[in-house]
């Protein structure tokens, strides 16, 4: 197996690539053509097919054949969509949505009274912008357990239970504007949630303080208890901060700072040759965290440590110049920090930061290699085998490099550390590699989430769908595989094997998710699984009712005109994939009701007469006779 490439080896590459890019340009003119060049353009099922065939003979394995299943589960951000969503990969088929930040009409996600719980103090807020999805960890592999998220918009958490895979809690972080970039601690389990507080502003945000003196402007890195999703302390930095990771021995996280300069117009924030990466040393958090030694603001009772230049529980590492990645290789030695107006990322050894903290070494003395890759690097991932993949937004490439070999080359050894540029179309933001982030990087799959698809699909008007190229990476030369055209805006994403997950096939009727549904119910006297009934308090009415496909418990039920209905629906359907709606026609009122769960949504009965609801979900061969009427007496 050739695992290193010469300079003469590395012009074969380069030619291949070329060859392969006229190949495509040729079959894009000729559509009788399904050769060699087909892998690098959109597939039908039938060219997936062909492909495959010619793939497998060379031993690529990016064929899922109808039926057969992927091998591993990819969760994608979906930006400003403010959903996550499940893709299958290799296939890049798009398996499942999870409502997050955005508001569903499908299942009601943002409607339903158990959605609106676990929005909490944002219930009210039906637009988010998801960014940096992570599952939770234990030693550095994934657990399976959870899916964290944050909401860059409305500087929220989030965090989806993978059993059942719906959103189960969220939080509104205090003190911060726009939570950009987010990790979990790897080791030993992943206890914290990590992310930054993006815009920098005044601590005391009232308006009573001066807006004007930008001095007094802060962002905070911010530390979250994983199972409570409560902040468990902040920690105040100079700069603002942008992507963030942590290290593989439970001791540091790291995190990009652009707009060290604290300006706050375009020309001021890229004046600085160099910014910087934060490193925050866990233990002496916690420690100033337990001896008090922190301060709160906005009237919350957040614990807000100071972090800033001087700080013991922080160090500053200089690095060019408006840093936006951050990412740790899989074997737990570097943080590389991807340079965006720099054609270089520069690599932190974490086994330094121990003299660093102890003020042994500078901080300079931590960067152990600063690699020029290409322009505008942004997202680095690792194969697991010592090499690493860097998207170059202004090229449109992936730059694949050899850590070690980079690292000899700053020490002033004559190496090649570059191994190939592999055109992506067009722009990529993050990338990643299957379970790149984790112990068990793999090297199989490499997915770009390029920002612009440009030409490579059908024309849909003036907004076009961006581009998720599949790549793979498990031979010397990086192949381009599939294009999968997406909608706004995936960020980021995370692919995790098979094995790691144990989906729930139906609802268990002690699911937390409604158990407040549940206990209301009991108040009431009802028992969901059995009863159809309708209660009514002064001007409130509360319908518990049943489903089993094709039908409802209530074929009827009356109210008054203005009365405030609450419609509790019990699925009692135990078969798997028999999933009920509940619509009020004419109401906005639509939900989900997954088999064996209860779903509730309130409205306002403000139209008389004759209403009808319906099931919107497929469920049986009567669906479209699964309905009934509530009467509404003016
Ligand atoms: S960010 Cu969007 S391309 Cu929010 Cu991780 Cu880098
Ligand atoms: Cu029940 Cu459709």
């Amino acid at each position: 197996m050739m695992n290193e490439l010469n300079d003469d080896d590395l012009q074969t590459v380069i030619e291949e690539v070329e060859v392969e890019k006229t190949s495509r340009r040729k079959f894009l003119t000729s559509t009788a053509l399904v050769g060699a060049g087909a892998a690098a353009v959109p597939m039908s099922a039938a060219m997936f097919a062909s492909t495959a065939q010619a793939q497998s003979a060379q031993g690529c394995e990016a064929s899922v054949h109808p039926g057969d299943l992927d091998e591993y589960y990819g969760f994608w951000s979906g930006g400003h969509s403010g959903e996550v969503r499940i893709m299958g990969i290799p296939s890049m088929r798009e398996l499942m949505r999870i409502p997050v930040f955005n508001t569903d009409s499908a299942t009601g996600w943002g409607l339903t009274n158990e959605s609106k719980r676990i929005k909490g103090d944002s219930a009210h807020l039906l637009a988010g912008d998801s960014h940096h999805p992570h599952m939770s960890m234990t030693d550095g592999h994934y657990d399976g357990k959870y899916v964290f998220i944050n909401d860059k918009a409305n500087s929220r958490v989030a965090r989806i239970r993978c059993d059942v895979m719906k959103t189960d809690k969220m939080i509104t972080v205090p003190n911060v504007q726009a939570i950009h970039g987010l990790r979990v601690q790897k080791v030993p389990f992943t206890k914290y949630v990590i992310c930054n507080g993006e815009f920098e502003i005044p601590m005391n945000n009232d308006g009573k303080s001066s807006l004007e003196d930008v001095s007094t402007y802060r962002s905070l890195f911010n530390v979250i208890d994983a199972e409570s999703l409560e902040v468990a302390f902040q920690v105040m930095v100079d700069g603002n901060l942008d992507n963030t990771d942590a290290d593989y021995d439970g001791k540091y996280f790291a995190s990009t700072c652009y707009n060290s300069e604290m300006g706050m117009n375009l020309g001021e924030m890229i004046s600085a040759e160099r910014d910087h990466v934060v490193v925050f040393n866990l233990a002496r958090c916690e420690a100033a965290l337990k001896a008090g030694q922190y301060k709160t603001f906005n009237g919350n009772q957040v614990p807000v440590l100071d972090g800033r230049k001087g700080s013991d529980l922080t160090r500053y590492i200089p690095v060019p110049k408006s840093p936006h990645g951050l990412n740790t290789s899989p074997d737990g030695e570097y943080f590389v920090a991807n340079g965006k107006l720099s054609p270089t990322v520069s690599i932190i050894a974490i086994a330094k930061l121990d003299a660093l903290f102890d003020d042994k070494i500078a901080p300079r003395d931590a960067v152990v290699a600063e690699p020029e890759l290409g322009l505008g690097p942004l997202h680095t991932a690792f194969d697991g085998k010592g090499y690493a993949y860097t998207t170059l937004f202004l090229d449109s490439q992936i730059a694949k490099w050899n850590v070690a070999e980079a690292i000899q080359h700053y020490n002033g050894e004559n190496v090649n550390y570059m191994r190939q540029k592999l055109d992506v179309h067009y722009q990529p933001g993050h990338n990643h590699t299957s379970q790149g982030e984790t112990r068990d990087a793999d090297g199989k799959w490499l997915v770009s989430l390029c920002k612009f698809s440009k030409d490579r699909f059908l024309p849909v008007g003036p907004l076009r769908p961006e581009n998720d190229q599949l790549i793979d990476i498990s031979g010397d030369v990086m192949k381009l595989v599939h294009d999968g055209p997406t909608y706004a805006e995936p960020h980021d994403c995370m692919m995790v094997h098979r094995s790691k997950m144990k989906p729930k096939k139906v609802w268990t009727r002690d699911d937390p998710i409604f158990a407040e549904t549940v206990a209301m119910a009991e108040k009431d006297g009802v028992n969901l699984t059995a009863d159809n009934k309708v209660i009514r308090k002064g001007n409130k009415v509360t319908v518990y009712m049943t489903s089993v496909a094709p039908t409802f418990g209530l074929n009827e039920f009356q109210v008054n005109l203005g009365d405030e209905v609450t419609m509790v629906v019990t699925n009692l359907d135990m078969v798997e994939d028999v999933t009920h709606g509940f619509c009020m026609t004419n109401h906005g009122v639509q939900m989900e009701i997954g088999p064996r769960a209860t779903a509730s949504i309130t409205f306002v009965a403000d139209k008389p007469g004759v209403q009808w609801y319906y099931c919107n979900w497929f469920c049986h061969a009567l669906h479209m006779e699964m309905r009934g009427r509530m009467l509404v007496k003016a």
